[in-house]
């Protein structure tokens, strides 16, 4: 009876140690990863305002992403830009807009990061006319 219930709470203690030590190790192995992967700058830049239509758009982020998914609108209008999800890697890219005609435009896309994360974002800029407002693309 006794020898049992010294061996239980041996046992216990090493679950407990165990799960400490896999406890310990996630945290540190999250603490490397957990930097998201996020836009850096973009072309125009968030709240820029233009004289005339860029021809395209430049995204640039802070590590490998695959762009998913990309939107460009005009106040509430969309603005067909002809995107199309491309599962490739890559910290830039380009996207070629038609001649955008003078507005507020906003550009929402979603990128999956380096940690297979998920990140949504949004940049503001205008053509002919101020930006609807800054601070978007965090
Ligand atoms: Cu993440």
């Amino acid at each position: 009876m006794k020898i049992s219930f010294v061996g239980s709470q041996a046992l216990s203690l090493l679950t407990m140690s165990i799960r400490c030590m896999v406890l310990i190790a996630c945290v540190s192995v999250s603490s490397i990863v957990s930097a998201h992967n996020v836009l850096k700058s973009s072309v125009p830049a968030d709240g820029a305002a233009l004289e005339s239509s860029p021809s395209e758009l430049a995204l640039e982020f802070n590590g490998q992403v695959r762009l998913v998914k990309l939107s460009l609108k005009n106040g509430e209008e969309e603005v067909e830009v002809g995107f199309k999800p491309d599962l490739t890697a890559a910290s830039s890219f380009a996207i070629p807009v038609p001649e955008l005609a003078p507005g507020a435009y906003a550009l929402e896309f979603s990128i999956i990061g380096a940690d297979g994360h998920t990140v949504a974002g949004h940049f503001n800029f205008g053509v002919g006319m101020p930006a609807a407002h800054e601070g978007g693309g965090h």
